[in-house]
């Protein structure tokens, strides 16, 4: 009995958080969008080895920058519609500072 009953408050919970997620999904587009970028970038400890590994795979014109085309193809949805904040500079490229900066911020 008591099993039974601790499951089903368990549901309930379950549905009343889901509701509450729901009616902020909006207020959390920005939030979420930030946690995608750090889960997809905290697999690395370092900042700079993720670049670096990005720019090995992606970078097609080897000029040491991630455009946006580039990034594209690494599928890292989160930085490409970061890709403006990213690139301090506005040259069309994230070089490995601007990357490392941005992930500093997203992770604070
Ligand atoms: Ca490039
Ligand atoms: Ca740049």
């Amino acid at each position: 009995m008591e099993a039974m009953s601790l499951k089903k408050v368990t549901a309930v919970v379950a549905i009343i958080t889901a509701g509450a997620l729901m009616t902020n999904a909006n207020a959390n587009d920005a939030n979420a969008l930030t946690s995608k970028a750090k889960a997809e970038m905290g697999q690395t400890k370092s900042h700079a080895g993720k670049f670096n590994a990005l720019v090995k795979r992606f970078d097609k014109d080897n000029n040491g920058l991630l455009s946006k085309e580039e990034l594209k193809a690494s599928n890292k949805t989160s930085l490409v519609d970061a890709f403006d904040k990213i690139d301090t500079n506005a040259d069309s490229g994230i070089s490995e500072e601007e990357l490392a900066q941005y992930l500093a911020s997203v992770s604070k």
